[in-house]
């Protein structure tokens, strides 16, 4: 790991330790299968035991620090200085079809500031991190956002509805809109916490989704600004919509987008 402060050692630590049990228990995904109920009561199970594991490391040593979290929400709620933002399995649905992109993705926020951001593909071995004023790294090196600058020639991701949506339709066709407007390749690949990440690294060019929750995001919020791309939060607290690119096509894609 090529970043050395306290708080990046303990969010890997927390991180690889409860990726262990993540990866045996994705591998017992496959074999449930074929019996209709087991598999979703499964990956509950797993983002439990995943998300206790992480939040049991962290607090060992900074018992009075917050934690939000998607399964168990909030511990230390007074704590506004000091807080973990976790995603134990980001990409659930994915884990539960035994499609292997799913990311752990933790953050450390000060004052309402992330300052540290770690994400973390168990399956391909591949570690997005970065730290305020110290760039962003995955693995071993140091990464940039692309330098497309139109859209015609970048590739999207975004991602959503989420199931029972009220916007559903209007997310639809700003899907269609932005490829039919732009010429731009759109994919979408079911985790929020990784396309924060691939556009980071420069793989995608740009991203955008409507309805997210603060943890899916806090982590590449981080990551991506500190590999020089741009991060636009409409409504940050709840149902969080984010819109976040290289820099160079952010103008050109908010323009076509309605989002709000
Ligand atoms: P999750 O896997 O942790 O639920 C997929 O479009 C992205 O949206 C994923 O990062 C997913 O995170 C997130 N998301 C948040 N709330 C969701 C919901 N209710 N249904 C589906 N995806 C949701
Ligand atoms: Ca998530």
């Amino acid at each position: 790991m090529r970043l050395n402060s306290p708080k990046m050692n303990l969010m890997y630590k927390a991180c690889m330790k409860a990726s262990r049990s993540l990866i045996r228990d994705f591998g017992e995904i496959e074999k449930l299968q074929v019996s209709s109920k087991g598999p979703a009561d499964f990956v509950t199970a797993a983002d439990r035991r995943t998300e206790k594991i992480i939040i049991e490391e962290l607090l060992k040593a900074h018992p009075d620090f917050g934690v939000l979290s998607e399964e168990i929400g909030q511990i230390n709620e007074a704590n506004k200085n000091n807080r973990w933002i976790i995603d134990p399995i980001d990409g659930t649905i994915n884990f539960l079809h035994g499609i292997p992109h799913f990311a752990i993705s933790i953050a450390y926020e000060e004052k309402e500031e992330i300052l540290c951001g770690l994400i973390f593909d168990p399956i391909k071995d591949e570690i997005f991190f970065a730290e305020k004023g110290s760039g962003a790294f995955f693995n071993n090196s140091r990464i940039r956002v692309s330098k497309k600058n139109k859209l015609k020639d970048s590739v999207l991701v975004t991602g959503g509805p989420k199931f029972g949506s009220l916007k559903k339709n209007k997310i639809f066709e700003e899907y269609v809109k932005v490829s039919k407007l732009t010429n731009a390749a759109v994919r979408k690949f079911g985790s929020a916490a990784l396309a924060m990440s691939y556009v980071a690294a420069g793989r995608f060019d740009g991203y955008w989704e409507w309805e997210l929750n603060y943890w899916d995001i806090a982590a590449g919020i981080v990551i991506l600004k500190e590999a020089g791309g741009y991060v636009d939060l409409k409504k940050p607290k709840k149902n969080v919509n984010v819109v976040a690119t290289n820099s160079k096509i952010h103008e050109e894609l908010n323009s076509v987008l309605s989002i709000d």
